[in-house]
Parts: structure tokens; sequence; C-alpha cells
């Protein structure tokens, strides 16, 4: 082929590329999708590095699984080397109010946002799916949908395609959308020209790092897991620090407030399904009655929530450190139930939680006043 044939098929190419980019996104918004950018499946070169330094300071906690295949998180074109792009898709869960207000109400628990409503991962791998399909459909390549729970760094691939900067919370946050969406990944065979990586926007501001209540952050743009109330409520299996339990509050799944400070939140749409909003009983529900479930109750209450996943024991644990810590003597009667639970942590979080709450009232004045105050609504 002659020098400028060439580079008429290259331009072409470019061209057939730039277009079925379009209709990529396009038919991503129509799927849903709030956001889609491209990448190459090596545009995160340092990421293995930062991975490394996580893992080598053992912040990573007992996710064991992070270390396991960190070979392929820290290099995408590793774990499948056929792919030659990654298509990265921010999905809108956004609340409806803020999430904060829900702490002060020490006789609740405060679930957080995302698992409120149904379980992110079904809906979303269902759509990236649909995509996938489609995008086969259109151009015979190969494909691979990945959300959450596969050996993929998904945060430092979204800032390649565009879709947002790692805030120094380390999530991502977006100019557009804010810091309320979910992450989702296609890996494809096909050659589709990159997007520019988003810079960082987070400029002075440190509010994120400032209101974390477990001090998770070492420093910004890093988190130490084993301290975040995320991991120490939904990860850790056995008993919590008893030095961090009291400043877990009433947090009884994951953690909210270094997204909800976010200033670029002004910018936050509306979430793109009514079923990420959060369902009557999980938006404020009574401590007294969660920690009343057993086995079958809490798989009855939790059909089709994220939350199903760490089972009933440490559920009923995050809720009995949530009952210690609300100062509240009506509940007392719940921990001393759950003395007698078969679950030795049940059983620990119970005897810690009974003991608090048996200790003089001054104490608890002190606590609630720092944490809520005494004349907040149950
Ligand atoms: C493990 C994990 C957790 C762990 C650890 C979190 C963490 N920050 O690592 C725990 C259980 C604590 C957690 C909590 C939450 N998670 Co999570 N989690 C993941 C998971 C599975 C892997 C993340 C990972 O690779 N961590 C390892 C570390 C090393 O990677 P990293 O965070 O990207 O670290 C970067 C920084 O340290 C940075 N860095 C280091 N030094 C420097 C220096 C500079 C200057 C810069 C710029 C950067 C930088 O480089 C590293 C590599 O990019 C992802 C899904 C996935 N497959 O990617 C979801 C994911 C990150 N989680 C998510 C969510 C929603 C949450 C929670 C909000 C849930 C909640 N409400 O409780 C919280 C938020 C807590 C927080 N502030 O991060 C979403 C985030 C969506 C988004 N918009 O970013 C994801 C992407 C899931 C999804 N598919 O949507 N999570
Ligand atoms: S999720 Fe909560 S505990 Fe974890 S880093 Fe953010 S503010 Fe801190
Ligand atoms: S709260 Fe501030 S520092 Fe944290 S991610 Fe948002 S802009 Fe960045």
């Amino acid at each position: 082929m002659g020098l400028r044939f060439a580079r008429e098929a290259r331009r072409e190419a470019a061209v057939e590329g730039g277009d079925l980019a379009l209709r990529i996104r396009e038919r991503a918004r129509a799927e849903g999708f709030a956001a889609a950018g491209f990448c190459s499946p090596r545009a995160i070169p340092e990421a293995a590095g930062r991975l490394g330094a996580f893992l080598d300071a053992g912040m990573h906690g007992r996710m064991g699984w992070l270390a396991e295949r960190a070979a392929w998180r820290g290099d995408p074109a590793a774990l499948w080397p056929a792919a030659r792009s990654v298509v990265m898709l921010a999905e809108v869960y956004t609340p409806e109010e803020d999430p904060l207000v829900a702490l002060a109400r020490r006789g609740r628990g405060t679930i957080s946002v995302y698992a409120r409503g149904a379980d992110y991962h079904d809906v979303v791998k269902r759509r990236l799916k649909r995509l996938g399909r489609w995008l086969v459909a259109e151009t015979g390549a190969e494909i691979k949908v990945f959300v959450d729970t596969a050996p993929v760094m998904e945060k430092p691939l979204a800032q390649a395609a565009g879709l947002g900067w790692q805030g120094k919370h380390t999530n991502l946050v977006s100019r557009e959308l804010g810091s309320w969406f979910f992450l989702g990944a296609i890996f494809t065979t096909l050659d589709l020209p990159p997007d520019a990586a988003e810079r960082g926007h987070c400029g002075s501001c440190r509010a994120c790092l400032d209101i974390c209540p477990t001090g998770a952050f070492p420093a910004p743009f890093r988190l130490d897991a084993r301290r975040c109330i995320s991991y120490l409520t939904i990860e850790h299996d056995g008993p919590v620090d008893p030095a961090l339990r009291e400043l877990l509050g009433n947090r009884i799944y994951g953690c909210d407030d270094c997204l909800a400070v976010c200033p670029w939140n002004k910018f936050a749409r509306a979430a793109s399904e009514a079923v990420y909003l959060a369902r009557a009983e999980l938006a404020a529900p009574r401590l007294a009655d969660l920690a009343a479930l057993d086995d079958a109750g809490f798989r009855e209450v939790f059909a089709g929530s994220p939350i199903k996943r760490i089972g009933r024991n440490r559920f009923v644990r995050n809720v009995l450190y949530a009952i210690g810590n609300s100062g509240d003597p009506a509940l007392l009667p719940a921990a001393e139930r759950l003395k007698a639970d078969p679950d030795p942590v049940v059983r620990d979080a119970a005897e810690w939680a009974a003991a608090r709450l048996s200790r003089p009232p001054r104490d608890c004045d002190a606590h609630r006043s720092q944490a809520g105050g005494p004349g907040e609504p149950r």
C-alpha cells in the first residue's frame, strides 16, 4: 500500500472509530449510564506501584482478595491480553436527602446510601451486559464486563477514560456528576479512540479528609482501609477494635461522610434508577427492630440488597455497636438479650453495648453531646 493510501486508511479508521465511539456513548446514555469514556488497558502505569505500596503497608486489612490477584489489578493488559480498549461507565445513585442528617438519630441505624435500595452489582451488571451484547452485535468484537468484584482497578481506569478524578478521599469525583456514582467496565478487543484523562480539581479543599470520623486518611489520596467504617462494618469479620467502636456512631453498614461533604456534589444528578432510592424500611431503621433479627428474618429483610452478603451475625454486631453508642437506656434490654447469642462476636458486641449503656448518665451525656445531642429525634 502506498504512503497516501496508508494515511487515508488510518484517517478512515479514525473516523470509523470516532463514529463508533459516539454511538457507544449514545447507547450507554440510552441504557441509563450517566457517562462513558474510553482508555487503553495500558493507561494506568502508576497504579501497580500505588497498589503495591497500599498492600505493603497492610492498609487492606483482612481483604486478602485485594492482594491475591494484585498482578492483574495493577496491570489491566495482563488480565486479558487480547483487550485493546476499556469502556468505563458511570451509574448515578444520588440520594434524595443529605445522608449526614441521619447520623444524629441515635436510636436509628444509618445505612450507607448505596445499600438502601437494590444491589448495584446486579443492576449495573445487567446494563453492562446489554450494552456489551449490542457492541458485539454491531462490531463482532469480543468483550468482558466487570463491576466491582473483578481484579480491575476501576477508579484509575475511570480517571484515565476522563470520567472524573480520584479525589483526596480516593473515590472518583466528576465536575458533571459530583461523587454519587458507581463504576462499571467493558473490556473489548476493539480499538477505540482514547479520551483525555481527567486532571484533579480538589485544589486546596480537604473537607473529606477532615470529616472522616476515624481519621482513616494518613495523607490526601491515601486511605487506610483498616480504619474506614465502610471496611469495619462490611468487610471486617470478628470483633472491631474497641477504640474504633465508639467512632462508628450509628453507622451500621458502610459510611458516606467523605462523599457527602464534597462540594462538587452541587452538580450531582438524580439517581438513574428508582431501585437505588431508599426502601422505606431501610431509610432510618430502628436499632431495636434490627437487633431482634434472626437468620431467617435477616434474609427476608435484606433479600435483593447488598447487605445480605455480610450475613446476620456481622450485621447484628454492627447494630450492637450502634446501640452502645446510642446513649439510650431503652435499648439496654436488646443488648442484654444478645449477651446469650450463639455467635461469640455478637455476644462480645452485646457485652460492650450493655456496659456502655449501663455507665453513669454523665458519661453517656458527654458522648451524646459530641455525637448528636440528647435532644435529637429518635
Ligand atoms: C477495596 C474497595 C473498598 C475498600 C478500600 C477502599 C479504597 N479506597 O481502596 C473499602 C471497603 C474501604 C471501600 C469503601 C468504599 N467504597 Co469501595 N471499592 C473497593 C474496590 C473493590 C477496589 C478498590 C481498590 O482497588 N483499592 C486499592 C487502592 C490502592 O486503590 P485506590 O483506592 O484506587 O488507590 C489509589 C490512591 O491511593 C491513589 N494514590 C496513591 N497515592 C497517590 C498520590 C496522588 C498524588 C494521587 C493523585 C493518587 C494517589 O492511587 C491508587 C491507585 O489508583 C473498588 C472496585 C474496584 N474493583 O475497583 C470499590 C469502589 C472503589 N468502592 C466504591 C464505593 C462506592 C465505596 C464506598 C463509598 C461505599 C460506602 N458508602 O461505604 C466507600 C468509600 C470509602 C473511600 N473513601 O474509599 C466505588 C467507588 C465509585 C467511585 N465513584 O469512585 C467502587 C469503584 C465500586 C464501584 N464499582 O462502583 N471500598
Ligand atoms: S467512608 Fe467514612 S470512615 Fe471511610 S474514609 Fe470515608 S469518612 Fe472515613
Ligand atoms: S471533598 Fe474536597 S478534597 Fe475531598 S474529593 Fe471533594 S473536592 Fe476533593
